[in-house]
């Protein structure tokens, strides 16, 4: 046999520029709390929570013993016409912090799977109530909904779209909120850009709400670059999708668990969805799991429909609700509860905010972007070489002990819930020394 342990051919890295990559290659080993230790021994402080999904931090000793715990005690149970207790446990204590109009959840293993997952359920509900001909869904431009073919349909990056034939049919976008020109370096939330949700009463004047099943944005749009909803925005496109019947669906996989400073986007921006998509954090990374929380209405217009003893929603995956994601998942949300971690969030917001906000003037930054725990700091891109400079920084922050994301020319900043002022200073300066030196 050919181990070949320390080639690294063989893996075909997702989202990665795997030559890129493979030539000068950035491993890591183990993590504690707030740190991660690199293959060559260095201690690399996390400013992306993995990858915005570690919000109670590494290896938290009580989720890491309940998963240990729950490996031997129960490795497996199947979901479909059986059941475990913990996944009804993990329902209970994941519905008790949602807003209480979101009372029914149903499991993944990703937040694509969510993505997919409640599209689907959308159309079961229009279909259940005699509104079969509800197909079309609605996406925005830059929106990021996961890669399976749903999510990458209704999302808005074209890199991700481009390569994948005509997806799903009957798919429309609105606009993206972004607008330097008017929001530049806004904190916070932009007071530009309500009126862009008016695009929805557009593509119903042009379709007839008799066509459409739902809406899905990003609260806060994560994966583009950190794109902040405009003051009024998301209440707009509420008001809209409820006058014409049309289901909204919050796609929480970033903002869900504590992100912005509070349980859910939902609670920070005062809008409830009918479906909300969540991963990432439900189990601090530790164990892969997304879930869509649905209204009642929406569960009890499809489980309601149909003869009893038959299967009201052919859909499921093999691990929806593993039992090692359930033990994970009460783990980690007793952890978010006991040390007060949305809170400690809210409090770290501020310190984030003017710390981000410090780096305008420095050469080549030409917006800074923020909310809860997410901060973006974009650069000019180079000519003809988009992502290149803020690749370079990317890199220099990783050398110098600071791990960031880099997703065009933005550099974005999120990380886990429990950290301080004094490590949000470190993440900053590294930063900032980064640009600096990048030409
Ligand atoms: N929806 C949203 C809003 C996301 O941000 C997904 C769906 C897909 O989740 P899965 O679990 O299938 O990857 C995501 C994923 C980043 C970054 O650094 C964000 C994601 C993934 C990787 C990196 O911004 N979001």
């Amino acid at each position: 046999m050919d181990a070949r342990p320390n080639d690294l051919a063989a893996f075909w890295m997702p989202f990665t520029a795997n030559r890129q990559f493979k030539a000068a290659p950035r491993l890591l080993v183990a993590a504690e709390g707030m740190h991660y230790t690199s293959h060559d021994g260095r201690q690399v402080l996390d400013g992306t929570a993995g990858l915005c999904c570690v919000n109670a931090g590494h290896a938290h000793p009580s989720i890491v013993d309940a998963i240990q715990k729950q490996a031997k005690q129960l490795d497996f149970a199947p979901t479909f016409q059986m059941g475990h207790p913990l996944a009804f446990e993990l329902a209970n204590a994941a519905t008790a912090i949602a807003p209480p109009s979101l009372n029914r959840i149903f499991y993944t293993n990703s937040g694509s799977e969510a993505v997919d997952t409640a599209l689907k359920m959308a159309l079961a509900y229009h279909r259940a109530r005699g509104e079969g001909a509800r197909t079309r869904l609605i996406g925005r431009a830059r929106g990021y909904h996961g890669v399976g073919f749903g999510g990458i349909s209704v999302g808005g990056i074209a890199g991700n779209r481009k390569a994948f034939g005509t997806m799903l049919g009957g798919v429309d976008h609105l606009s993206h909120t972004h607008a330097p020109e008017h929001q530049a370096f806004t904190r916070g939330q932009p007071e530009w850009g309500a009126h862009l949700a008016d695009e929805l009463e557009k593509l119903v004047a042009l379709h007839d709400a008799s066509t459409i099943a739902a809406v899905i944005v990003e609260p806060l749009a994560g994966s583009t670059g950190v794109l902040v909803p405009p003051k009024g925005y998301l209440e707009k496109l509420r008001a809209i999708c409820s006058k014409h019947g049309i289901l909204l669906i919050f796609d929480e996989v970033i903002t869900g668990f504590g992100r912005l400073g509070t349980a859910f986007g939902v609670d920070a921006f005062g809008v409830t969805p009918d479906l909300m998509t969540v991963a990432k954090g439900i189990t601090n990374g530790a164990v892969p799991m997304g879930a869509v929380y649905s209204s009642q209405a929406v569960h009890d217009a499809i489980v309601d429909a149909g003869p009893e003893g038959a299967i009201e929603f052919a859909h499921g995956y093999t691990y929806s609700g593993h039992p090692l994601a359930c033990a994970a998942g009460l783990a980690t949300l007793q952890v978010y509860r006991d040390e007060s971690l949305f809170e400690n969030a809210a409090r770290m917001a501020k310190p984030l905010e003017d710390a981000a906000h410090a780096l305008k003037g420095l050469p080549n930054v030409i917006d800074v972007r923020n909310y809860g725990l997410v901060g973006a700091v974009e650069l000019a891109p180079r000519d003809g070489k988009v992502g290149a400079r803020a690749y370079e920084v990317f890199v220099r922050c990783y050398e110098a002990g600071v791990l960031t994301r880099q997703t065009g020319d933005t550099i974005a900043i999120s990380p886990p819930l429990i950290i301080n002022e004094q490590q949000i200073g470190q993440l900053f300066d590294t930063l900032a020394s980064a640009i600096k030196v990048t030409k």
